[in-house]
């Protein structure tokens, strides 16, 4: 990562790339009002940008010397009282392409430059206007597709997050003071910190610790949708089922069994709720080798499907085959948490519906066509059902970015060496390492410790502009 700058004032445009109705172009730094003071001629004389009221909206014209170039509403921001904390000012123009790259390079004529991406919100925070995890949170909440993944990050951007993690190291901290307080006085062989009160102290952090850890893949299922396998013997119409699932034509469908040879997923919003479809290879002995290995990927979605979607064809299926098949994947697959859901596809090739599939097993069965798009809402309704437990403001602090999954994962490690070093009467100043290990990998979470290379990994992933 190039370094902070705090000299460089920055440009770029907010909005989408692309002709819109308006567009939103951005200048951060020292410089930002006289730049804009040399571009910007107020429609009524007394609202000149200087002396401007700060977040008032300014009307006037973007002009190159004497030649205007557009109509424009502009807001001044003052540091700090700014996204970035700096002097900024925000031009919204009409949004033509061609208006937006001739009023950015107005802007760099006059001494600005392009912003590289995520630069306005890595000033935010290294000006102390939000901390690590509440930047991240700015890029999910960009990205958030679903009820669920905007809560998250929504309440991860309003700080919640870094409470709850600025509480436990308040609380390791206290826990480290003490330690070190009886370093001070080893030759006395006191022992301030009551044994027993430590590590009571240190069990409550743990669990916490370990609860957000394991918050982590319900997270993690949230912001990326609830994964849905879609699997079968070859030819029962699955990638038909994901492509009405999403309505698109996303995975190619035909007549020939072993079509699909490699899992395709996407994602998709129904009611709120993310859901992440997986079509996979149809489960039968591989005759090549490249199906084969499909085939292989199939078992291992499973495993990572919290929903399978059983479908086999209605018209040629028989009972025992199916009762068998169910017996074989519970066996095979034999986790619990996992729900299971049987699809009996290609009604329209049925002259009824035979009655002994309706409570076949003890398990939903549900009827469709997947070609004819019928009954695809009763699936829809189903998995809804299952996932209504899911999202809720009990839910704020759900860890949902891998990055502070590891820093849990490492300060958890570096917790149980400070209780393994308390049962075994380790002297102090070794307990004393490990509490400061603890306290950096959580710090490194909120940002309060960072380097520049961790820095640059989380920013590079934000857009221009914000
Ligand atoms: N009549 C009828 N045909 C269907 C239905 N659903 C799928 N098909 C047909 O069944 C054939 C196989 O469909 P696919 O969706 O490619 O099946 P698949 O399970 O993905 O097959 P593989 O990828 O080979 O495992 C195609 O010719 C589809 O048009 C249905 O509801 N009714
Ligand atoms: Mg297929």
């Amino acid at each position: 990562m190039q370094g902070y700058n705090p000299g460089d004032t920055i440009c770029a445009p907010a909005t989408a790339p692309g002709m819109a109705a308006i567009a939103v172009l951005r200048l951060s730094g020292p410089s930002s009002f006289d730049i804009a003071g040399q571009i910007f001629v107020p429609m009524h004389k007394e609202q000149r940008l200087e002396g401007a009221r700060p977040r008032r909206m300014l009307y006037g014209q973007i002009v190159d010397g004497e030649l205007p170039i557009d109509e424009v509403l502009l807001t001044k921001f003052e540091a700090p009282r700014s996204y970035t904390g700096e002097h900024m000012v925000e031009v919204s123009c009409h949004g033509s392409p061609y208006i937006r790259q001739q009023i950015l390079r107005l802007m760099i004529d006059r001494g600005a430059r392009m912003a590289r991406p995520g630069e306005f919100t890595m000033r935010a925070f290294l000006n102390g206007r939000m901390d690590l995890s509440q930047a991240e949170a700015v890029a999910d909440l960009i990205a958030s597709n679903s009820e669920a993944s905007r809560q998250i990050a929504f309440h991860q951007m309003r700080g919640h997050f870094s409470k709850r993690i600025a509480d436990l190291r308040a609380q390791l901290l206290e826990f480290a003071s003490l330690i070190e307080l009886e370093l001070d006085f080893t030759e006395e062989d006191v022992e301030f910190a009551n044994r027993e009160e430590l590590s009571a102290l240190l069990n409550d952090i743990e669990s916490e610790v370990r609860r957000l850890m394991e918050s982590f893949s319900m997270g993690n299922v949230l912001k990326h949708g609830i994964p849905v396998a879609i699997i079968g013997k070859p030819n029962v119409g699955k990638s038909t089922l994901l492509n009405a699932l999403l309505n698109e034509e996303r995975a190619i469908v035909s007549e020939i069994p072993g079509t699909t040879r490699d899992a395709i997923e996407d994602s998709i919003s129904i009611g709120g709720v993310a859901f992440r479809f997986i079509d996979t290879a149809g489960l039968r002995k591989g005759r090549d080798a490249i199906e084969t290995v499909g085939i292989g990927r199939t078992y291992e979605k499973i495993r990572q499907a919290s929903i399978i979607l059983y479908l086999f064809d209605a018209s040629t299926t028989g009972l025992e085959e199916i009762t068998e098949t169910i017996r074989e994947f519970r066996e095979r697959v034999g986790d619990k948490d996992k729900r299971l859901m049987l699809i009996a596809n290609k009604i329209d090739l049925m002259e009824e519906i035979p009655q002994n599939f309706r409570n076949l097993v003890d398990l939903e069965t549900i009827f469709i066509s997947a070609k004819r798009k019928e009954n695809i809402g009763l699936i829809t309704d189903s998995l809804l059902r299952s996932a209504t437990s899911a999202p809720g403001e009990k839910h704020d602090t759900l860890v949902a970015n891998t990055r502070h999954y590891e820093a849990l994962s490492a300060a958890a490690r570096s917790i149980a060496e400070v209780r393994t070093g308390m049962q075994n009467r380790i002297p102090g100043d070794l307990l004393a390492i490990d509490l400061r290990s603890a306290l950096h990998h959580l710090g490194s979470i909120t940002g309060e410790v960072t380097s520049d290379e961790i820095l640059g990994a989380i920013f590079e992933k934000f857009c221009i502009g914000k």
